[in-house]
């Protein structure tokens, strides 16, 4: 059956945990099953990762999307075209910004891991992203951090430090993904991208992501009202899911 696309409707996913595993590629089965939904609706990403991390995964497939929203939309682009992009330097100024990054790097220091590499403070356009075993940890050593920070709490404990030192800046500590904490200011989360969906004219806005529940960096976007929110737990779950609901 030929479908016509709904034009006030659109369907926005996570990545990681939601079309790909954690940092992984898309599998070709869910490129496939994107690519059949666009025929019906509209589809869009939405991403904590900035956009190089994100075109990795999508692996050639970011262009396609009807939107994409990296750095949870702070960085955006629509069928390809950047539209839109936020500045943490300019809300945070550059002193403060240096009293972050530097109070950052005194509080990692002290941290002492069962392994701990390069790269801990990632400054992206729109976010800070603070790893305390460094960015460019191998998948092994992802994996084992994952284990060890389910034990010692080692991102919640920096993240109850940043709280009591920066309490004053506006700013919001998430963890959305294994390794790293997210900091944006307050309303940089996901729900950020909804402005540029409404504005367009979006009536029905479908959100599927994993980590739903509070705390997690999909929360405010599942839980706000401009959205129809929808937990996943895998990739073949969201599949299934949004089969159901556009057969
Ligand atoms: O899942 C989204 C997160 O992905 C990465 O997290 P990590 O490397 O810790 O697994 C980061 O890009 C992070 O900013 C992002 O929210």
């Amino acid at each position: 059956m030929e479908h016509v696309r709904a034009s006030d409707t659109i369907c926005i996913f996570d990545v990681d945990g939601t079309l790909t595993k954690s940092r992984n590629i898309i599998s070709p089965e869910t490129k496939a099953f994107l690519q059949a939904l666009q025929k019906k609706v509209h589809v869009g990403l939405v991403g904590g990762s900035d956009l190089v991390k994100i075109a990795e995964q999508m692996d050639g497939m970011e262009r396609e999307f009807d939107y994409l929203f990296s750095e949870n939309g702070l960085v955006a682009f629509k069928q390809g075209n950047q539209i839109h992009e936020a500045s943490l330097l300019k809300f945070l100024g550059e002193e403060a910004s240096q009293n972050f990054i530097n109070h950052a790097l005194r509080y990692l220091s002290e941290v002492r891991l069962p392994c701990k590499r390069g790269n801990f403070i990632e400054f992206r356009k729109g976010m800070f992203n603070v790893s305390p075993i460094g960015r460019s940890c191998s998948q092994a050593e992802r994996d084992a951090f994952v284990e060890y920070d389910r034990v010692h709490k080692v991102r919640e404990k920096m993240i109850d430090n940043f709280r009591q030192h920066f309490s004053d800046l506006g700013l919001v500590f998430s963890i959305g993904g294994q390794i790293s904490v997210d900091v944006f200011p307050k309303g940089w989360d996901k729900t950020y991208c909804l402005k540029q969906l409404q504005e367009d004219g979006f009536k029905v806005i479908h959100f599927f992501g994993d980590k739903t529940a509070p705390g997690g960096n999909d929360h405010e976007i599942f839980e706000d009202p401009r959205t129809i929110g929808h937990t996943v737990t895998s990739p073949a779950d969201t599949v299934l899911q949004v089969s159901r609901l556009f057969p």
